[in-house]
């Protein structure tokens, strides 16, 4: 007997088994017991790590109408703020783009990640449903029969399994979903693109009441609110640094300059209390399925936080999904689910169109040769068009928010 048979002969079963307790994972798990479809959630990390884990913020309106639709917005209403104004800070000054005001006009809600997750696993085990913290999909087994099962481990090592009809696979880009593909069952395209973030969360009020988007000679800059008291900043650093050569002088003092804030106004400063170091990169699984396995959220794709869609996808991603499992498992209905793939890659491809558009938007080429010194005077007529073109101004305010 092998070792996986050995697992296999204990365990439990359900119709849904979901790999990962991230907003993709977790929106799935209250729509489908909504439905009445079984499930389970199996998440590697206990809740105190789930529930803290600070990330995204801005949510595009559809994602506020997806969660409303379900009942799942009560927290985000509560908490979360609208947010409509960007503001691109050059060499050449500054400019603000309102873009409730432009294209679709629609605000962002800006809620932070680890609320949302808290609100969805709250309301998901208040209705009964069943999630097992600390519990690491090991593998999934079988993805290419009716009976796919999960190969789990608790933490203290302790083998276990959860046999479904269908595994869907939220567990991120690094997760079990992905690893357990057969070699050669999907593409995955793959780019980086050669920058790096460090990803800083301050404990101080935002410094502006806008998004900042400072371009430097130095790098790029960036400036998010989150809460009244806390302030995402990103800093464009060479690939490969560690976040320890950052001391948090070194930090305000960078921001302070590629954020022009002797031009513009001081920043606030607090103490850093997150700061790792973000590639940006894109990777897109194709398909999304194979077999019984599904795969949405990063696991199905990654992209980079340069136009914040990583969690927007992620949940529309879950709608899509947990509507044509229903309609699979309760009325019969196969179609919805051989159409799921397609359907979201559109909206990622679509996604990361407009993310490699800010990547290129908001960092120079590195290098003084002539292909750089030619793409920097392409960058710079870019921020000249939308400073002044009101047509591209509708357009990135489409892209900006929409998903
Ligand atoms: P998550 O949130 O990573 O959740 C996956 C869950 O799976 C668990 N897991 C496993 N569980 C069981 N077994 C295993 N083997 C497992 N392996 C992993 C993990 O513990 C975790 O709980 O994936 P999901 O649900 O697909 O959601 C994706 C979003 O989290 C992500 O795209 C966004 O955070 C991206 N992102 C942003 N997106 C936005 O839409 N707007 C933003 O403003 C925004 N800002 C950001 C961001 C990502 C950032 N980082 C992390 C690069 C800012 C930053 C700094």
């Amino acid at each position: 007997m092998t070792d996986s048979q050995s697992v296999r002969d204990t365990g439990d079963s359900t119709d849904v088994v979901i790999l990962g307790a991230g907003p993709a994972g977790l929106v799935l798990a209250n729509l489908l017991l909504d439905a009445g479809v079984g499930c389970v959630v199996l998440e590697r990390a206990d809740r105190e790590h789930v529930q803290t884990r600070a990330r995204a913020g801005f949510l595009a309106a559809n994602t506020v109408r997806v969660l409303e639709r379900h009942g799942l917005a009560d927290g985000l209403r509560r908490g979360g703020r609208e947010h409509s104004v960007c503001e691109f800070r050059t060499g050449d000054g500054r400019f603000r783009l309102d873009y409730s005001g432009l294209g679709r006009g629609e605000p962002h809600t800006v809620y932070p990640q680890q609320e949302l997750v808290t609100d969805l696993l709250t309301r998901f085990l208040a209705a009964g449903g069943d999630l097992r913290f600390a519990t690491e999909a090991v593998a999934v087994h079988d993805p290419d029969t009716t009976q796919p099962w999960v190969e789990t481990r608790d933490a203290d090592g302790r083998p276990g399994r959860w046999t479904g009809r269908y595994v869907a696979g939220c567990d991120g880009r690094h997760g079990a979903a992905r690893r357990s593909l057969p070699p050669g069952a999907v593409r995955i395209h793959r780019r980086d693109h050669g920058v790096s973030w460090l990803g800083l969360l301050a404990e101080a009020p935002p410094s502006l009441d806008a998004v900042g988007y400072a371009m430097h000679e130095r790098g790029f800059a960036g400036h998010m609110a989150r809460t009244p008291e806390t302030t995402r900043y990103y800093l464009q650093c060479e690939p490969g640094t560690s976040p320890a050569s950052w001391s948090e002088e070194r930090i305000w003092d960078e921001l302070t300059v590629r954020m022009r804030a002797a031009d513009y106004g001081a920043l606030h400063h607090g103490r850093i209390v997150q700061s790792t170091v973000v590639d940006l990169e894109s990777d897109v699984l194709e398909p999304l399925r194979h077999g019984s396995l599904f795969l949405a959220g990063d696991a199905a794709g990654l992209i980079s936080p340069s136009a914040a869609k990583g969690a927007n996808l992620a949940v529309l991603a879950a709608e899509i999904l947990a509507e044509a499992l229903v309609d699979d498992l309760r009325n019969a209905d196969p179609g919805p689910l051989s159409r799921y793939s397609a359907r979201c890659l559109a909206h990622i491809w679509r996604a990361q169109e407009f993310s490699l558009w800010m990547i290129r938007l908001l960092h120079r080429a590195p290098g003084q040769d002539d292909e750089a010194l030619f793409q920097e005077q392409l960058r710079r007529a870019r921020v000249e068009s939308l400073r002044t073109s009101r047509t591209h101004q509708d357009w990135f305010a489409d892209n900006y928010v929409g998903i």
